[in-house]
């Protein structure tokens, strides 16, 4: 590729000199444009893709300082390097030349391979910058790509954003995000299960602590709300390059929400929101393994409505939901927080009380006349009968529900809304 050097110089012996000096590098071939004046220096700048210019001071009616200012005043040609060429030497004139943009400057008469080498070098220099601006750019261009949203800090300010946080924030450019968030680490919600600045130690710095924590290979989530004031979800990889910490947050609003449907699905009775047997078993092998290092009396009953088919019967389906769902409601009102309350079949409950088998009979047979003298929708009156059975060492959970089971059957055998025990 071929090189544009413009060179002016209102004298013409000056011009024909460089000229001559420039056209004797036997390494790179130069495209030498002439200007007499400013003027027909800046017409030539518009009319050309210069690389480099030469320029003289002192010319009449516009010199070479006024002229650089115009140079580099306009977008097009403020890249082009400026070497002025000067009869004066004195410091006012040295450092005006910089002062103006230039980027260095040769003092007349001047040696050959001085002025070579200053072109060569500043040629370089103008393709490095080109090269490094190029890079910068395509690297933005990549940030911008992304669906997660990019973010560069040094752990005090953003630095670098992609396209995809300034749309969620609805922000125009870095500043207006530097302006708004001096941090993003604001922005994250204060929520059980995801990272946020309350978690974090006085003595540690959030990005710090995210980096430990991907290390540990723990997942960080994160909650942040757009300019919509919508939440979502994100999950998040950091890392350190130099001084700088690189984010990126990719959206998984919509996996954890269907996640969190999942498990609650997987835990809960859709008809009456209570645990579902699943989860019961869960629970009550949790407690039987608990057992063995903490000892503590519980019981376990199992809950059955007397002829719940004859609901059904009478009043249809649909009524006898509403009768377990009310049921529901009157257990759940009468039992502890702590209290495991399932519903393991059709009209077939289980609870597990912390209790001993003495207060917990108590407990039940309370609960049994409280289900007795509840009005119910439409039906009016239901009654339930109970299986109690206490823990008992190497209990399992089968051997504990068989012995329910035994004490609710002698119940419905003995009329029906009765508690009965099975030690
Ligand atoms: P018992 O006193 O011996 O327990 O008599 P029962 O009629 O309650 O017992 P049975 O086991 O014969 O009948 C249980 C009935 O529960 C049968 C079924 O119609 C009803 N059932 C089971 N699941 C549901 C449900 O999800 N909704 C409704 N509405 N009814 C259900
Ligand atoms: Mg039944
Ligand atoms: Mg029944």
């Amino acid at each position: 590729m071929s090189v544009n050097i413009l060179c002016i110089d209102d004298i013409e012996i000056n011009i024909f000199t460089i000229k001559n000096v420039l056209q004797s590098d036997k390494d790179v071939k130069y495209n030498i444009f002439t200007a007499l004046s400013a003027y027909e220096g800046l017409d030539i700048l518009i009319k050309y893709k210069i690389d480099l210019i030469l320029l003289d001071v002192m010319m009449p009616e516009i010199d070479g300082f006024t002229a650089a200012k115009m140079i580099k005043s306009n977008k097009r040609t403020r890249d082009i390097p400026i070497i002025f060429v000067t009869a004066k030497k004195d410091d006012v004139t040295i450092e005006k030349c910089y002062e103006v943009g230039g980027r260095d400057y040769i003092t007349k008469p001047f040696n050959t391979t001085e002025l070579l080498k200053r072109v060569e070098l500043h040629l370089r220099l103008k393709d490095k910058e080109k090269l490094l601006k190029n890079e910068k750019e395509y690297v933005q261009n990549i940030l911008d790509l992304q669906d997660s949203l990019i973010f560069v800090t040094d752990g005090t300010q953003v630095i670098k954003v992609n396209k995809a946080i300034l749309n969620f924030f609805n922000k125009k450019s870095l500043f207006e995000i530097q302006k708004e968030y001096s941090c993003i680490c604001d922005s994250f919600e204060i929520e059980d299960g995801y990272f946020h600045l309350d978690i974090i130690d006085h003595n540690e710095l959030w990005v710090d602590k995210i980096l430990k924590d991907l290390s540990d290979k723990k997942d960080v989530i994160v909650k942040i709300k757009n300019y919509l004031d919508e939440s979502y979800v994100f999950t998040v990889k950091a890392t350190k390059f130099h001084e700088y910490y690189i984010l990126t947050f990719t959206d998984i609003t919509a996996i954890s929400k269907q996640s969190k449907e999942f498990e609650y699905g997987a835990n809960y009775d859709a008809l009456t929101q209570i645990y579902n047997r699943k989860a019961f078993e869960r629970l009550l092998n949790e407690k039987i393994d608990k057992q063995r290092y903490i000892k503590s009396k519980f019981i376990f009953i199992m809950l059955d409505i007397d002829f719940f088919k004859k609901v059904n019967d009478t009043y249809g389906h649909q009524i006898g939901d509403e009768v377990l769902k009310q049921l529901v409601n009157v257990v759940n009102s009468h039992i502890r927080d702590d209290d495991i309350f399932a519903r393991i079949g059709g009209e077939e409950f289980v609870l597990i009380l912390d209790i001993n088998i003495e207060n917990g009979f108590k407990v039940i047979n309370h609960l049994r006349e409280f289900i007795e003298n509840e009005e119910f929708d439409t039906v009016k009156n239901i009654t339930c009968s109970f299986g109690i059975t206490e823990y008992k060492k190497d209990d399992s959970i089968e051997s504990m529900m068989k012995r329910a089971d035994k004490a609710l059957y002698d119940a419905k055998d003995s009329g029906r809304n009765k508690v009965c025990q099975e030690l």
